[in-house]
């Protein structure tokens, strides 16, 4: 679907059902299956240019299993295993990955700055791709959400010097997040050209494109923030200051890559790692509507708080559907029948899911058959090694 042309509600043409049905000899035998495919769900749409088989999407899920002491480079056999039990969804958004050394929060977090990480994400699409999915990068900077233990004895940084109220997790364990130091105003436009290389990177790594992680606290999302933007130059106090940064980083990305192959991911309701706002509603308003006449692919919505409450109060996420032309992934403790719902009404074009993705590696196929779900364990979600990584069952061994 390209901008300003929504998918309409309709059936996929006589012709593309017998390609669906000759393509799944499943609808002959299982009844569940067959009926599965009237559901818009299942359903082969676009997404700006990226043509995916159905509206089921993985959401980026952070997992701390790429090889840290090469470099933060992703691609073992066990990452590319974990990418491809998956590609039954219609689109996968990769872990978030750092556009460079100081936009790394976590341990083990693959990066989308150097070579060798480029050579290891290539591994990961090429299998992607043999399996039929599509897959974006998650482009990240953390921001002030880091410690000098993750960042090489680099201090964070930040919209301004404001240190929030968490912890990191680093090698040592847990500690304090330290005071982040302010960015200088011509430091800025280093970092949107961070997001920008990361984005042809991303393109030289088979990606078919890329979401820039605006949400949940990092740095996009810092300078979005009153709680965290205190700035007095035209990056800060109006809310037009305050989506500059977003929309430079958009723009820089849409330049070098096209804006049919780039979405963002926003948090309006969601106050994690420690940031909060007086109120979104402003901010947001505005921001969509600026992503709206830049024609990019999709908005990547948490709809409350991330693996937490669907609390949507404090933004209008009705009025951001209308006012965005691209397509709305709505995210964020869907189950299976609301997902139906949420893309049957046009409430939505697609639905992510994150923890039932992580443990059900054969997702749409367990969704089609209504069949049951494995639990994610949390206490393996950052462990390094295959254990609640590559072993959840599928229904068909
Ligand atoms: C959980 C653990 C580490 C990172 C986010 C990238 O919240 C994350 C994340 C989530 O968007």
């Amino acid at each position: 679907m390209g901008h300003g042309n929504r998918p309409m509600p309709v059936r996929p043409s006589p012709g593309q059902e017998k390609a669906e049905a000759m393509n799944a000899p499943l609808t002959q035998t299982d009844p569940d299956i067959s009926r599965a495919e009237a559901v818009k769900l299942f359903q082969p749409t676009r997404i700006g240019d990226i043509e995916i088989a159905n509206r089921v999407v993985m959401a980026p899920l952070t997992r701390s299993r790429a090889d840290e002491a090469a470099g933060d480079i992703p691609g073992s056999e066990m990452n590319v295993e974990y990418y491809r039990q998956r590609s039954n969804a219609g689109l996968i958004i990769s872990e978030g990955t750092q556009v460079s050394p100081l936009g790394k929060g976590y341990m083990a977090t693959p990066g989308i700055y150097s070579d060798a990480q480029v050579d290891g994400w290539k591994r990961i699409t090429h299998a992607v791709h043999q399996a039929g999915s599509k897959i974006l990068a998650q482009l990240w900077h953390v921001g002030r959400v880091t410690h000098p233990e993750l960042t090489g004895g680099v201090q964070p940084v930040g919209p301004s010097a404001i240190q929030p109220e968490m912890d990191a997790y680093t090698h040592s364990g847990k500690v304090q997040v330290p005071q982040p130091r302010a960015l200088a105003m011509d430091e800025i436009a280093g970092i949107v050209d961070e997001f920008r290389r990361a984005a042809a990177n991303a393109i030289r790594a088979g990606f078919d494109g890329v979401e820039i992680h605006g949400a949940n606290g990092y740095l996009i999302d810092q300078f979005l923030r009153d709680g965290a933007n205190q700035r007095a130059d035209r990056y800060g106090g109006s809310v037009e200051n305050r989506c500059r940064f977003a929309l430079e980083v958009v723009d820089a990305v849409v330049a070098e890559i096209g804006a049919g192959r780039v979405g963002i991911r926003l948090s309006p309701v969601a106050p994690v790692n420690g940031l909060t706002d007086s109120n979104p509603q402003p901010v947001f308003g505005r921001l969509v509507e600026e992503l709206d006449k830049r024609g990019i692919a999709f908005i990547h919505f948490v709809e409350g708080v991330t693996g937490g409450p669907r609390e949507l109060s404090g933004f209008d996420f009705a009025a951001a559907r209308k006012a965005f032309r691209g397509a709305y992934i709505a995210n964020n403790g869907y189950g299976r029948q609301m997902a139906i719902d949420a893309v049957e009404t046009g409430r939505a074009d697609a639905v992510a899911f994150g923890r039932l993705f992580l443990a059900n590696p054969d997702l749409v196929q367990r969704l089609k058959k209504d069949a049951p779900l494995n639990q994610a364990d949390a206490k393996t979600y950052y462990k390094p090694g295959p254990v609640g990584y590559i072993d959840y069952p599928s229904l068909e061994g």
